[in-house]
């Protein structure tokens, strides 16, 4: 369920304090701490996956459907004018912290919004 040593697992549990903008039984998504522009987000699974390979498909599919809803809302409250979704998987590919996440990035017109 959860992994030892795992960062985002600690922020789920509470032992690690994050700004959190949205929970659920399945999801909790924080403000990313190293944000590349204003409400950098991360949809973090409560459940312990590594990444792409190991997730549950039924629990990847409902992080793209919040994905989608995040969007439209964060779009709404933030004004920005664009969004990139982005998953990293392996090292190579930037992955930093193994425990899959999406990012949610708000992308602005105004440059001083971005990283
Ligand atoms: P990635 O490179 O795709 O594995 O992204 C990991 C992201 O996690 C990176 O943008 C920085 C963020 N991050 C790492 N540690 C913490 C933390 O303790 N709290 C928060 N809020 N974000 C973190």
């Amino acid at each position: 369920m959860r992994q030892a040593d795992c960062i985002f697992c600690k922020i789920i549990a509470g032992e690690i304090p994050s700004n959190t903008i949205y929970e659920d039984d399945t999801f909790k998504v924080i403000l990313d701490a190293s944000p590349a522009s204003k409400g950098h987000a991360l949809i973090l699974p409560k459940k312990h996956y590594a990444d792409i390979y190991d997730i549950d498909e039924e629990v990847a599919g409902k992080a793209m459907k919040l994905a989608k809803k995040l969007a439209g809302h964060m779009t709404e409250v933030l004004g920005c004018d664009g969004f990139n979704i982005l998953q990293n998987n392996h090292e190579v590919a930037g992955q930093t912290v193994f425990h899959f996440h999406m990012h949610l990035i708000p992308r602005y017109q105004n440059a001083e919004n971005n990283d």
